[in-house]
């Protein structure tokens, strides 16, 4: 794996004030591996709650998106400066959940990202194909494009402060995981794209996370691919004792 192994807990539109503060006890609680890096992402409205009790020695925090430029009259958005305010560090960007739900273009998502890192933000990009893209064999295309539209916007340096996180949307919430190498031949293309298309040493340093039914049981197989360097967990992060699992299932 490359750089220190990162994984994302994407809580997504779940929980209750109450439900929050028993997940952020149980990770309090659990004993986290040294050399690993984590991020929770609460939903917007609970990112107070959480940045004041979870334990920050251990965990940081993310929000799940955040708005493509200024803030102003957005109604409804939350805007980087508003998470930058906070002392929240990163931000997670181009979920496929938005691109297929709300609309999210790989230009806008590009776009969303270099803005986020411009004001200081470090992001977890998301990419990933439909299960029609991979059975018509056009996965690394797709990826391509998608990594191409941020790189296209993003300045070399900017990619420092940049996960890629890779999940194929068929594998996203559905129990359905890539197998080990399904994945790591993806990963494995995405840094053969970087070392093409933006340079060898960003190749050599990107962190790539895999997401998509990651769990308890089978992560830590996944962690052992070589260019796998962490996960990002949706439905297993709202299970403290499971998250800490995955987190420590670095080798
Ligand atoms: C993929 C993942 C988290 P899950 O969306 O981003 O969710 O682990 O529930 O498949």
């Amino acid at each position: 794996a490359t750089g220190t192994f990162i994984v994302g807990g994407n809580w997504k539109c779940n929980g209750t004030h109450d439900s929050v503060e028993v997940l952020v006890n149980g990770l309090n609680a659990g004993t986290i591996d040294a050399n690993v890096e984590i991020v929770c992402a609460p939903p917007f409205v609970f990112l107070n709650q959480v940045l004041d009790t979870l334990d920050k020695s251990k965990f940081s925090i993310a929000a799940q998106n955040c708005w493509i430029g200024d803030g102003g009259a957005y109604t409804g958005e939350v805007c980087a400066n508003m998470l930058t305010d906070l002392s929240i560090p990163w931000v997670i960007l181009g979920h496929s959940e938005r691109r297929s739900l709300c609309g999210e273009t790989n230009d806008i998502v590009g776009t969303k990202v270099a803005y986020a890192l411009s004001k200081g933000l470090k992001v977890i990009a998301c990419v990933g194909e439909s299960l029609e893209e991979r059975e018509s064999g056009t996965t690394m295309k797709v990826v391509e494009e998608q990594l191409a539209a941020i790189a296209n916007v993003v300045d070399k340096t900017g990619w420092k402060d940049v996960v890629v996180a890779y999940e194929p949307v068929w594998a996203i919430g559905t129990g359905k995981v890539a197998t080990p190498d399904q994945a790591q031949e993806v990963h494995a293309g995405i840094r053969a794209w970087f070392a093409n298309s933006v340079g060898a040493d960003v190749a050599s340093s990107v962190r790539i996370q895999y997401g998509g039914s990651v769990n308890a049981g089978n992560c830590a197989e996944l962690a052992g691919m070589e260019d796998i360097d962490g996960f990002l967990v949706g439905g297993a992060s709202l299970k403290a004792e499971d998250f800490v699992t995955i987190c420590n299932s670095a080798k």
